[in-house]
């Protein structure tokens, strides 16, 4: 007997209550947010995660070659611009590389993707390639990681100038500029999530897609840790 649809409360909560999975919660995240970490091991995070960023553009473009809706392609293309710049704004990439020179790292040697270690570079390109493949609404679903990641970044923005004073502030933009447009992010992300999604089946469907998102985060981490944790 199937069983019947959550309403969308219980369905936002259900997906809210992965987020006992993000991240955040990671050893090596606890562990930079609570002061440990080496100079070597922060480049060492900033390096690999500059792999995730110059592909969120990508995923994004991916998402938008996939939907025939003029409407969700209007909102969606706001993020290519976010990361990429547009006019003025230089955009995250930018940034990214700011806090990259922030870390005492020369943009040449974060662009070349030399540190890059393979698990990231797997977990990332699982994303990428998920979201070419998947029906443009699995893919915006599975953006929906984002829930959890305003705490993220204004855990960063209040810990590092404590416990990492010698990263020059103003490395920090790119934390400080994602607190807002994740949480823009999320609320069309979940709409959409909450609108399409809308038996059980497709709800535990979009668990599933959340839970696959959350993996590939927590494997960029595992494998960080594993290359900068290890003793020298
Ligand atoms: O800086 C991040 C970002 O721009 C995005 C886009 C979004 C997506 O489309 O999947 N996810 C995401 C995330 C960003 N930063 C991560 C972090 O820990 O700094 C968190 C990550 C996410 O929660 O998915």
């Amino acid at each position: 007997m199937s069983r019947g649809a959550w309403n969308r409360e219980e369905f936002e909560a259900q997906l809210r209550a992965q987020g006992s999975a993000y991240h955040i919660h990671h050893p090596f995240n606890v562990m930079m947010n609570s002061g440990a970490a080496t100079p070597a091991q922060i480049r060492g995070w900033v390096a690999n995660r500059f792999y995730y960023q110059i592909n969120i553009p990508i995923k994004d473009a991916a998402i938008l070659a996939n939907c025939p809706d003029r409407a969700v392609r209007r909102c969606w293309v706001q993020r290519i611009l976010d990361h990429d710049g547009y006019g003025e704004d230089s955009g995250g990439i930018e940034s990214w590389l700011r806090l990259a020179e922030a870390v005492g790292l020369s943009r040449e040697s974060v662009e070349s993707l030399e540190e890059v270690l393979p698990g990231v570079r797997f977990a990332v390109d699982a994303y990428v390639n998920f979201a070419r493949r998947a029906p443009w609404p699995e893919a915006v679903c599975s953006s929906l990681t984002e829930l959890f990641a305003p705490e993220i970044h204004k855990q960063r923005l209040a810990n590092w100038p404590q416990h990492y004073p010698w990263v020059d502030r103003a490395g920090l933009q790119y934390f400080q500029s994602r607190v807002s447009l994740a949480r823009r992010d999320v609320e069309f992300s979940l709409a959409v999530t909450l609108d399409r999604f809308n038996t059980r089946a497709l709800q535990e469907r979009a668990l599933d897609i959340l839970k696959f998102k959350l993996d590939v985060l927590w494997q960029m981490s595992d494998a960080i840790a594993l290359r900068y944790l290890a003793p020298a």
